[in-house]
């Protein structure tokens, strides 16, 4: 092709989203609950503490009791921003790149209220072990929850 052709091939590929990651089409929007008490009974939880995602798709962590849950991104794959919420606050994070995310109450980490979000390939899983490692260093309780949720990872 002439590059002006080439051109004119690329921007009908671009019109057609072509360039767009597939998922985008059907993006889902996933809620993961901060609680208090976990209908399993498990106590100061993400639910679920392992979300496994799409590029494209949705988290929003919902806080389901004023308890001062907050969602505070730990490690996030790169050329995407980090973010920390406020106590008590909705939080909505687009998944625009692949990869590990891994999220943290910080009111409650030392006693384990940690999540993993998986959003395609874990192309930072390393990275993301690393960071894990650094975390469960400072908890209290549920020390082996980030490596426990970062073995379900595939
Ligand atoms: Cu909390």
């Amino acid at each position: 092709m002439k590059p002006r052709k080439i051109v004119l091939f690329a921007a009908a590929m671009l019109a057609c989203g072509l360039f767009v990651q597939p998922a985008t089409a059907d993006a889902k929007e996933i809620t993961v609950k901060m609680v208090t008490r976990a209908p399993d009974g498990k106590m100061l939880v993400f639910d679920p503490m392992f979300v496994k995602a799409d590029v494209g798709d949705t988290v929003v962590f919902e806080p389901m009791d004023k308890a001062g849950h907050t969602s505070v991104s730990v490690l996030v794959p790169n050329g995407v921003a980090s973010w920390t919420g406020q106590p008590n606050q909705k939080v909505t994070v687009k998944l625009t790149q692949e990869g590990i995310y891994l999220v943290k109450c910080k009111l409650h980490e030392n006693v384990g209220m940690v999540g993993v979000v998986q959003a395609g390939k874990p192309v930072n899983l390393a990275q993301a072990k690393a960071a894990a490692a650094k975390e469960e260093a400072t908890m209290l309780l549920h020390k082996d929850r980030f490596d426990k949720l970062l073995a379900m990872v595939k």
